[in-house]
Formats: C-alpha cells, structure tokens, sequence
C-alpha cells in the first residue's frame, strides 16, 4: 500500500488537514506535494509504491506543483525547482464556519532559485478541503524589481481501478500537441478519450470542465474545473516506459492516469509587482449504484 497517511512520515515533513467523516489532505512540504485526498474513505490520487521521499527527489505521484517551467528546461531541472524545494506552512489548517479545511504554503526565491533563475518571487498555495471537493489556488506574486515569465501546471496523478475501463471527457474538439509524436499537432475527435498506450498530450485552450473516470464499471468519476489555467496535459507512462522508471512501479500505469492543469504552451508574462492566480477545483462523484 502507498504511503499516504501522516504516521508514514516524520511529522515535521507532512501537513494533515482532516475534515473528519473519512475526508482528509496530506500534504508533503517537499515540492507541498500533496500526496493523499481522502473522500469519505475514498482515496482519490494515485502516489507510486516506489515513490522516494528523501527530500530531493520529486515525489512520484500526488498533486507535484510545476514551476517556474513546465517541461524540459534549459536552466535547471525538468518541471522546474517548485516540486522539489522546501515550503513553509504559512497557515495551518483551520476550519471554516462551513467546516471546510483551509492551509496555506509558501515557496519564495532564495540563493539556490536565484542562482537558476534570478528573480525575486513568491508562490503561495492555498488548498482547501469541503465536503467533496478539493480546492487548490496557486498565486504567482512577482517581487521583483525585473519583469518574468514562466510556466505552470498542477501535475495531478488520479488513482483509478483500471486504465482499460477508464476516460477522459470533455476535451472533444480541442486542440493537442502529441509528445509521443514529436510534437506533432491534432485535433481530438473523441468525447471519450480511453487511453490504451503511452499517452503524452498538451491539450491547449481547454474547456474549464473535465470529466476523469466515469469507468465503464460504474466507479467513481471526478470533475475537474480550471481558472486561468488554459491548458490540460493527459499523461500515462504505459508499459514500456513504467519499466524505465524507477521510482514507479512496472504495472502500476494501469491504475493512475494524469490529467493536470497547466499554462504551459504560452508563458505567463509579470511585469514586477504583479501577481498571477489560477486554481483547480476536484469534485468527487461517487460510483452509481
Ligand atoms: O506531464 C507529463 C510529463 O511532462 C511527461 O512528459 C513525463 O515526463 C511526466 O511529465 C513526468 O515527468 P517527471 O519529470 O516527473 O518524470
């Protein structure tokens, strides 16, 4: 089993926002990779059995924040230092008057992101907790004296029973560079996407609605809503690629798919003094009978 519960690690590393009834978050401070959300028992994300946590590598799985580039970069490591830098807790878990569960983290530059990228930022990552939905915001602050630019994505890994019973709606008709293509363009044609090999795609100017799940066999779906963050990346390793992993486990492509929110095909312009939001919002649909 995953380690996704608090007594797997040192308390000092992990932040627990339990909203009781079975619905919690537990986020990482390394990257504040949030590693579990729990929905009434349910577990909804998917984090490798092979996942390391020695505080350097990203964590293989969860919700990693991709910043300040999405992708391969010429500066420093792919995805960018966001998901494998330490946060701090700005504001512990508090419950609201409507009992949802509220945390706040910071990532702000330093001398090891200025020696990689040299501007004076600070990211602050609000994640809330409600009944059945997970709110994660993300705001950009540009605190420097020098205009920048980035990309970022929400690299959210789903736990689901099984690849072959699972989809992917509502990308119908929407644009799509294929990485496994070397980039060649498409346009998606299907309601339904199923995905039965390595699938790599940056779907650009996506609806603010998707649908992940919706298996065949009636388990649960999740609705995934987007603000300002235009673009959808579907990934799975597939088999071939599993294997060359190894912080993921060779068959384990059969139960996770992502589908991350990103602004990753045009980069964000902020001017200094400026700041930049975007949020996802997850809905969890239980299974019908
Ligand atoms: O989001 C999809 C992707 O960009 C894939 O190309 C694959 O590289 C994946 O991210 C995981 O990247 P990582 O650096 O975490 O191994």
């Amino acid at each position: 089993m995953a380690k996704q519960s608090p007594s797997c690690f040192p308390s000092s590393d992990v932040v627990f926002l339990d909203r009781g009834n079975g619905t919690s978050v537990l986020v990482h401070l390394h990257g504040a990779t949030i590693l579990s959300w729990k929905c009434h028992g349910q577990e909804v994300l998917f984090l490798s059995e092979k996942a390391v946590f020695d505080n350097k590598k990203a964590i293989r799985g969860g919700i990693p924040v991709v910043f300040p580039n999405f992708g391969p970069w010429d500066l420093g490591p792919q995805h960018g230092f966001a998901r494998t830098k330490r946060w701090k807790l700005e504001v512990p878990p508090r419950k609201d008057s409507s009992g949802n569960v509220v945390a706040e983290f910071i990532l702000e530059d330093n001398e090891a992101t200025r020696a990689v990228w040299d501007f004076r930022f600070r990211l602050v990552y609000t994640v809330q907790v409600m009944d059945k939905t997970l709110t994660l915001n993300v705001t950009v602050n540009n605190v420097d004296s020098k205009d920048f630019d980035f990309t970022c994505l929400l690299h959210t890994y789903f736990r689901i029973p099984d690849i072959s019973k699972t989809a992917v709606i509502g990308l119908q008709n929407t644009k799509y560079v294929d990485k496994v293509k070397d980039g060649e363009k498409a346009t998606e044609t299907r309601e339904e996407i199923r995905i039965d090999e390595n699938y790599d795609r940056v779907y650009m100017d996506t609806p603010s609605e998707i649908v992940v799940g919706k298996v065949a066999d009636g388990s649960h779906s999740i609705i995934m809503q987007t603000f300002d963050f235009p673009d959808t990346v579907v990934w799975n390793p597939w088999a071939d690629k599993a294997k060359g992993m190894s912080d993921f486990g060779d068959d384990e492509y059969i139960n996770m798919v992502c589908v991350e929110a990103g602004c990753v095909t045009n980069r964000v312009q902020l001017n200094a003094g400026q700041k930049f939001e975007c949020s996802q919002k997850l809905t969890f649909v239980p299974a019908t009978q």
